[in-house]
């Protein structure tokens, strides 16, 4: 990277999509700025790097912005395709696959989870959600099979994308009430082996921060009562 360039990362700390991108640019070795933003009060920058989704994380390079995670991830393998070795497989089949497991982790995962942890929706409703939040991880445990990453033997593309999930595992199972060590001991393994990595330890939250956080938002405002609006306004 020359050195009038520039790399800032606007982001918000529990963020699982943000997280990606701070793994990405640890695992390239590029020095970047970070802003934390405060998601009720988006600061004028947010808005004009982002203006159509409003959202972080907004990776900004020499004052352009990139937009949504696995495109600003992909972004970073690019641009810094010299800087170490690929997130992607060489291998076209296996780019596809890569990238369809990381639009399911954020199509599914993502919204199944926030649905369980916020406790929407009757019981009826709350055990199917729970059920197929469970389903779909084991989906990706059977991705894993034995291989100690996602990237099969290396660290890759959807293992970056998917570790950022982790810090909230602890509030899947305490609102979901299940076990992820029972249900997929694997994933646990995963993430063990993962936070190894100093580009992972160094930005994926643990789990029980998160989970100190969203149980410290549920007793002040209890479930459903609009704690998208309010999840960001408290901080630990
Ligand atoms: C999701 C970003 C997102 O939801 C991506 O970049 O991958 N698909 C996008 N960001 C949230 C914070 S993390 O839960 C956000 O910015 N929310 C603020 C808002 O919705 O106003």
């Amino acid at each position: 990277m020359a050195d009038e360039e520039e790399v800032v990362l606007i982001s918000y700390w529990a963020s699982m999509f943000g997280a990606r991108l701070k793994v990405a640019l640890s695992e390239k070795q590029i020095p970047y700025k970070y802003i934390e933003e405060d998601l009720p009060y988006k600061t004028q920058f947010l808005l004009q790097m982002n203006p159509v989704f409003k959202k972080i994380p907004v990776l900004v390079h020499n004052g352009k912005p990139v937009n949504e995670s696995l495109i600003a991830l992909q972004y970073i393998d690019d641009v810094w395709k010299d800087k170490g070795a690929s997130f992607m497989p060489s291998d076209p089949y296996l780019r596809s696959q890569a990238r369809f497991w990381a639009y399911f982790i954020d199509l599914k995962i993502y919204h199944l989870a926030a649905r369980v942890w916020r406790q929407k929706g009757n019981m009826e409703e709350q055990e199917l959600d729970k059920k197929e939040l469970i389903h779909s991880l084991k989906l990706l445990e059977q991705v894993l099979g034995d291989d100690p990453f996602f990237g099969g033997k290396t660290f890759g593309f959807l293992d970056i994308a998917f570790i950022g999930y982790s810090s909230w595992f602890s509030t899947y199972e305490t609102y979901g009430k299940f076990s992820m060590e029972s249900e997929c001991p694997k994933l646990v393994s995963w993430v063990d082996r993962c936070m190894k990595r100093e580009s992972v330890a160094n930005s994926v939250h643990r789990s029980i921060d998160v989970l100190k956080y969203i149980r410290m938002i549920m007793r002040v405002y209890g479930p459903n009562k609009g704690i998208a609006k309010v999840i960001h306004t408290s901080k630990i």
